[in-house]
């Protein structure tokens, strides 16, 4: 096992690996830039090195100074948590050209499921089902055939993306050349690389994924699914495991598939295949598959008792998976939502400044990860994830009014955040039902992007009102605590009686 691990990150995912190591006895080594001098993770490591100014590009994207001071540190391992280079295939290779184990996939995986084109090819080979659009790359001219042939709606891709960036959806063969241009440029643009496929759109999609746990002696499994649909311009808002339109067959069906995918890149480690869930057709799609721990872990690990953090460093140390696919059971429904300093009043505008209170919630079933403590400095360097706040219940109703009860017990002062949000999101009665889909934020965003002069906006707020009591008198309505209880019980149940699942 390792005696020294660095791990290469910062905020709470820096936190949750240096915690994971400390309890398995193991010494750490942060890296830190100048804003980060006072961080916790700092504060938690056993040695801590200064790696540059704030600007990610001159510190935590730094392979080379990362592996510089993991050499003068002596650590025998480095954890890249997720982002910055967690799928960086050549921090991976310098890592093992320098003799230092990378906890993460090797560098072909990590290439090849980097490459959306060759990863659809890849998986394809092993019967894993794509979506309906082009396997190589193609000039425009071919492209413009490919799409009549595909037919409309449809999606342009960047190989080189993933997560939403250089995508276009096309509604209309009109738009396809304009989309085109611009889809090129954005790639070229993020990635350095302008190449770009088709899929057909798979509309009112369900953003499910597996999680893969596969060790270096040839044993895979699959930890279940997460639903992550709940999204925002590509940025995940709100994670669940299980999800409410997979059944147990299903969920051993797309974990089969799963694994497939993993196994034809020789995949090691944690990583997560990403599925598009047509919930009409009941038909699921190979999306891609990322190649490091996610974000979203917490709601896989509470429902199956797994640590995947422990797992991952177990595996990278060699050791064989000590769980056999007949010992993940999952039980209870796990909750994620992501605190991000952003103004939801403001259309998310990304927050700064200093955490002048901080309470975090907690009690039975509550689970929080963050890198927060009061006077904190939240600085506009890095993501906006300031914490997330993880709930599990016996079911998907209780989980819901945990975390209802977990977000009115949250307090950090100071800075806005998307707590409201969130608390908006628990009352939601599409939420509540589970009858989401991908397109459930831009729904709801509608009123809030389009300008409303204040005159309107008072109008609205008062039309709003009148319709919510008109409906309020008819229906559940959702207002102070017990009347939370009384009428999410009511939609529960009748959302049970029309087929959902809570
Ligand atoms: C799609 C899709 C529908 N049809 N592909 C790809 C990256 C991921 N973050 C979102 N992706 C999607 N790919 C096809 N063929 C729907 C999504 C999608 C989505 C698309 C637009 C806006 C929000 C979305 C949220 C989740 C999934």
């Amino acid at each position: 096992m390792f005696k020294k691990v660095l791990v290469a990150n910062r905020g709470e995912i820096a936190v949750r690996v240096l915690r994971a190591c400390e309890e398995r006895g193991i010494s750490t080594v942060a890296v830190f830039s100048d804003p980060d001098r006072i961080a916790l993770h700092v504060r938690y490591a056993g040695e801590a090195y200064h790696i540059g100014p704030a600007p990610s590009q001159e510190s935590y994207l730094r392979i080379d100074k990362i592996i510089d001071v993991a050499r003068k540190a002596e650590v025998d391992a480095i954890h890249p948590g997720y982002g910055f280079l967690a799928e960086n295939a050549e921090f991976a290779a310098a890592c093992r050209d320098a003799g230092i184990t990378f906890i993460g996939p090797s560098p072909e995986a990590i290439e090849k499921m980097g490459d959306k084109l060759t990863a659809r090819r890849t998986v394809a080979e092993r019967g894993v089902p794509l979506v309906p659009g082009t396997e190589k790359g193609l000039s425009d001219s071919e492209l413009k055939a490919a799409a009549l042939q595909i037919g409309f709606p449809l999606m342009i891709k960047a190989t080189a993306g993933g997560g939403g960036k250089g995508m276009r959806i096309v509604h209309e063969p009109e738009e396809f050349s304009r989309a085109l241009g611009a889809a090129r440029r954005e790639a070229m643009g993020a990635f350095g690389n302008d190449e770009v496929y088709l899929e057909k759109f798979i509309p009112n999609a369900r953003h499910i994924e597996i999680q893969i746990l596969a060790d270096s002696h040839g044993h895979t499994i699959h930890l279940g699914e997460r639903e992550c649909s709940i999204q925002r311009r590509h940025q995940k808002l709100i994670e669940e495991s299980p999800s409410v339109v997979v059944d147990e067959a299903l969920r051993e069906e797309m974990g089969r598939v799963a694994i497939a995918a993993a196994e034809a890149v020789n995949y090691v480690n944690a990583g997560t295949v990403e599925f598009l869930f047509d919930s009409k057709e009941n038909k699921y799609y190979f999306l891609e598959m990322n190649t490091r721990l996610q974000v979203e872990h917490p709601v896989t690990e509470w429902v199956t008792g797994v640590d995947i953090v422990k797992e991952q460093i177990s595996i990278a140390a060699g050791r064989r998976l000590r769980y056999r696919q007949e010992d993940i059971v999952p039980k209870g429904w796990a909750m994620e939502c992501r605190i991000t300093a952003e103004d939801p009043f403001n259309n998310f505008m990304p927050n700064s400044g200093t955490v002048t209170y901080l309470k975090e919630p907690t009690g039975p079933g509550v689970r929080v990860e963050s890198a927060l403590y009061q006077g904190y400095e939240v600085s506009l360097f890095y993501d906006p994830m300031i914490a997330k706040l993880i709930v599990w219940g016996e079911t998907r109703a209780e989980a819901i009014l945990r975390m209802r009860r977990a977000l009115n017990e949250y307090r950090i002062g100071g800075i806005k955040t998307s707590i409201p949000f969130h608390q908006e999101i628990m009352d939601s009665t599409e939420f509540i039902w589970g009858t989401f889909d991908t397109g459930f934020i831009s729904r709801r965003q509608l009123v809030k992007a389009k300008h409303i002069s204040p005159e309107h906006e008072r109008i609205a707020a008062v039309v709003a009102t009148l319709v919510a009591h008109e409906e309020g008198r008819r229906a559940v309505h959702i207002g102070e605590r017990e009347g939370v209880q009384r009428s999410l019980w009511k939609q529960i149940g009748r959302a049970r009686a029309m087929g959902g699942r809570c």
